[in-house]
């Protein structure tokens, strides 16, 4: 149904944007049950129609998410040194949207080199081991929405618009990881509950393809983090939620900006919030994958805006409280933004 596909657009953008917007003002602290009562009323507060906006600010997740979008959208056929120019130029222009600290040094090498091998500058990161950042992950739902029908130029494209910025394997398979789980609950019919399971054993298998990369060829034990981490979820799944299992997951799933330490736990929160939540107090399962995964604390703008992606490809953005979102910056932008992409791939 192409209704309900442009609606999937919207959310998984929209829900990027409101996760990186409310999660933001939280980023870097570590929460309390006290802090998960004030966030619970943040939450109910952003909900009500008396608030005027928008007043919430967003940051280097959706500048970085609008270029690749706007890539898309004006290449058709995707150039990556055009990708690179709109990340440098949104940089310069707005260098306080609160970026990673290393990559900074990546836009001002593509600069200065003026463009001439967009690879190169992110090779060279951390003495050329490359960025294992969340920052791929951060910006890559645009790409699981124009490629929706073409797996295989999904993953493709993943990998090289990351690469861009961040070379590490941790930072390329991250950002792939977050595209399939955006782009599995693209293809889920927002009326039917998903099996957290299924989506988990579908999602590994994928990743086990991904990850095979890391082979190095001597038939010694091939390593897969990711892989790893998907066990990690489905065990903690099985777990029943208490407010205990939240300093686990901090710890064992991971809360901060290492790609390997954030895609899994945006994916986690998700899934958890597919069920009702004690601490998180609504009915909506889109608010309750953002307030949840913000009260994980660390990178909380980063992880709120992968797992507010992924919920909103699901549900639709009927599924977001209009109050909320008119709460944050260029929000009627970013519904431009997704209709320009479905337009892109299913004509106008
Ligand atoms: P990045 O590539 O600069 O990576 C972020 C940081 O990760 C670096 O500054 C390093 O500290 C560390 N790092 C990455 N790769 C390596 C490596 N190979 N060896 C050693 N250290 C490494 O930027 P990015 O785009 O990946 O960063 C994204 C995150 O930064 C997002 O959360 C974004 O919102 C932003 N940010 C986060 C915080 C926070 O959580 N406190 C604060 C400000 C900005
Ligand atoms: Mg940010
Ligand atoms: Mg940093
Ligand atoms: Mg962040």
């Amino acid at each position: 149904d192409l209704a309900v596909l442009k609606s999937k657009f919207r959310g998984a953008l929209v829900g990027s944007l409101l996760g990186d917007c409310l999660g933001a003002p939280f980023e870097g602290e570590l929460v309390s049950s006290g802090d998960k009562i004030v966030i619970q009323k943040y939450f109910d507060k952003l909900e009500s129609p008396d608030l005027k906006g928008p007043i919430r600010s967003y940051t280097d997740d959706t500048a970085m998410m609008k270029s690749v979008a706007k890539t898309f959208i004006d290449k058709p056929e995707v150039d990556y040194t055009y990708m690179a120019k709109l990340f440098v130029k949104e940089y310069f222009a707005e260098p306080k949207r609160g970026y990673g600290e290393s990559i900074v040094e990546v836009f001002s090498k593509l600069r200065k080199r003026k463009f001439e091998d967009v690879y190169k500058p992110a090779q060279e990161q951390f003495n050329g081991s490359g960025s294992f950042g969340n920052g791929g992950g951060m910006r890559v739902a645009p790409v699981a929405l124009y490629f929706y029908n073409n797996y295989d130029a999904m993953i493709d494209v993943a990998k090289k618009s990351t690469q861009l910025t961040h070379t590490h394997s941790l930072g390329v398979h991250g950002a792939v990881f977050q595209c399939i789980a955006v782009s599995q609950a693209l293809a889920c019919n927002p009326k039917k509950k998903i099996d957290p399971e299924q989506f988990c054993n579908e999602l590994k298998q994928k990743m086990k393809e991904v990850e095979k990369e890391n082979d190095d060829g001597l038939n010694l034990k091939v390593e897969q983090p990711y892989v790893d981490k998907i066990n990690v979820i489905q065990h903690f799944l099985k777990a029943k939620y208490n407010d205990e299992l939240d300093e686990e997951i901090g710890i064992v799933l991971g809360n901060n900006i290492c790609a390997i330490e954030s895609v899994p736990t945006a994916l986690y929160c998700f899934l958890r919030s597919l069920e009702e939540i004690p601490t998180v107090k609504t009915d909506n399962i889109f608010r309750r994958t953002i307030q949840y995964a913000i009260t994980l604390g660390g990178d909380t703008d980063t992880i709120a805006c992968m797992a507010g992606g992924i919920a909103g490809a699901y549900l639709g953005e009927e599924a977001i409280n209009r109050n909320m979102a008119k709460q944050c910056e260029s929000y009627e932008k970013t519904i431009e933004m997704a209709d320009s992409l479905y337009n892109a791939v299913c004509g106008a």
